[in-house]
């Protein structure tokens, strides 16, 4: 088993079913990654030992994904000097427009890589991107990806003039 190069965190298991996807990106890509839930309110000293030996555990992008007052990918940015992207999750009662704002909102300094509510799909894409940059098989693998995309939208219009 590869060494794990981007972590997945969330702050609870009910986040689990939409992080997940970040997973199967990652799988797809053949990038290896760890996955943990762990709630930087509700245990704090875990969340900090995770967040500050992320580093020399040899993870290069960390996805933080959280609902509500979701504060875990601002304070995965405040302990981790790497990317951090934040993937804001949908909640009931607002409808994620608390956690979009609570992981965009971040003070001057302290970058966190926001994508759309429940945008786990594009976190991981982008993780993949990043991890590209130095590494060019990695980068193959998006330009076919890309390609693929492009086929499957030409196809659906192709059938649409039939
Ligand atoms: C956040 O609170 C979690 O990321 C989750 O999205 C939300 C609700 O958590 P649970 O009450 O379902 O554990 O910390």
């Amino acid at each position: 088993m590869e060494k794990p190069v981007v972590g997945i965190v969330m702050g609870s298991d009910s986040d689990l079913p939409v992080m997940s996807k970040a997973a199967a990106i990652l799988e797809e890509f053949g990038v290896p990654y760890e996955m943990r839930v762990i709630s930087a309110h509700r245990e704090p000293d875990v969340f900090f030992e995770y967040a500050k030996g992320a580093e020399a555990r040899g993870l290069k992008v960390i996805i933080a994904g959280a609902g509500m007052a979701a504060h875990l990918p601002g304070m995965c940015a405040a302990l981790f000097p790497l990317p951090v992207i934040g993937v804001p999750l949908y909640s009931k009662t607002l409808g994620g427009e608390d956690s979009l704002y609570s992981i965009l909102q971040m003070p001057s300094g302290i970058p966190v890589a926001t994508v759309a509510i429940d945008g786990t799909k594009n976190a991981a894409l982008l993780a993949v991107r990043m991890l590209a940059i130095s590494n060019p098989e990695l980068l193959e693998k998006l330009k076919a990806y890309a390609g693929k995309q492009c086929d499957a939208v030409q196809k659906k219009d192709a059938r649409l003039q039939e």
